[in-house]
């Protein structure tokens, strides 16, 4: 398991930092996502086996907004 932080683009409103948190919690391989709206920050723990930063920057893209 791999551990790590990411800042997020786009949020407008709580609702948009709990979009990007079930986007990230549904990907296979992702065992916890925690998005702070208030720091712009996702905490993500994830099995880098088995997704990658690219599947998750492109799931956060593909909801409309930007992992960094
Ligand atoms: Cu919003």
């Amino acid at each position: 398991m791999k551990k790590e932080q990411f800042e997020v683009a786009g949020m407008g409103c709580m609702n948009c930092s709990k979009t990007i948190q079930n986007t990230l919690s549904n990907l296979d391989g992702v065992s916890d996502a925690t998005v702070d709206f208030a720091n712009k920050t996702a905490d993500v723990t994830y099995d880098d086996t088995v997704v990658s930063k690219v599947d998750m920057l492109t799931a956060v893209s593909d909801a409309g907004y930007q992992l960094l």
